[in-house]
């Protein structure tokens, strides 16, 4: 087992305070190479966990994809996040949806598609990606509590037109988990704009789901690819574990 270095570390707690703690450096056993992670720098980044992706009556599901792919991934989920709050971690939820009025949708964006399954267009569970509606909500297994950042975000990559960059910079924050949905598109996007900012981000890649098997493996095989050219991906087991001595375990 990799030795534990404590560090000195100005720790999030959950609100804007800080304290300080010492922390330990811990090695996470990931692909392409194992990784080192100061913990009181970490953030975990839920993307997109919303019911109208994942629920039997939200629009995924009535485009007819199975939504039970994206439903293995909410255990495995409700899990990180446990040990996450237990261990006074950042924790970011991240929504897909826009303003009422459509003003921040690219006419480009909504004009695709079936256009009674269109963004703004009435589904099952409200206005399709639109704030506020109840489809647009994260499902009640994850569902945000005081302290946790919830941030819209119109784009499929999370720091595109959202203030994600400055709330992770102003905590001093390097390290992101990212967990969510779906692979290929919001959270890959994520991926790829957070190594683009600097910063390390590791897939939990039980945490994260496609509606297509091969879109998920293809993203995955496409980030720890060439030395890890967009970031790490790992088992959610492997960092709980490593998170253990934390008291971040179940
Ligand atoms: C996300 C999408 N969240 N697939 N959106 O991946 O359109």
């Amino acid at each position: 087992m990799a030795p534990i270095l404590l560090v000195r570390r100005r720790r999030y707690t959950g609100t804007d305070q800080h304290v300080e703690a010492a922390l330990p450096v811990r090695t996470i056993a990931a692909e392409p190479e194992p990784l080192a992670v100061d913990i009181g720098r970490m953030a975990l980044v839920i993307i997109d966990m919303q019911r109208d992706f994942l629920e039997p009556g939200g629009f995924g599901a009535a485009l007819g994809n199975d939504i039970s792919r994206l439903k293995s991934a909410v255990g495995p989920c409700v899990d990180v996040l446990a040990a996450a709050r237990r261990a006074g971690i950042l924790i970011i939820h991240t929504r897909e949806g826009h303003r009422a009025d459509l003003t921040d949708a690219p006419p480009i964006k909504v004009e695709r598609g079936d256009p009674a399954m269109r963004i703004g267009a009435l589904g099952p569970m409200g206005r399709i990606l639109v704030r506020g509606e109840p489809g647009n909500q994260i499902i009640p297994e994850l569902k945000p509590v005081p302290g946790e950042l919830v941030i819209d975000k119109p784009g499929k990559g999370a720091f595109h037109s959202t203030s994600l960059h400055h709330e992770l910079l102003r905590r001093g924050l390097t390290h992101l988990l990212v967990m969510g949905v779906t692979t290929e598109v919001c959270v890959q996007t994520s991926m790829r704009e957070a190594n683009d900012r600097g910063y390390d981000a590791l897939l939990l890649e039980d945490c994260t789901e496609s509606y297509f098997p091969a879109f998920k493996a293809a993203a995955i095989e496409m980030i720890v690819a060439q030395g890890g050219i967009v970031g790490w991906c790992a088992a959610s087991a492997q960092l709980l574990q490593a998170m253990a001595p934390l008291g971040a375990a179940a």
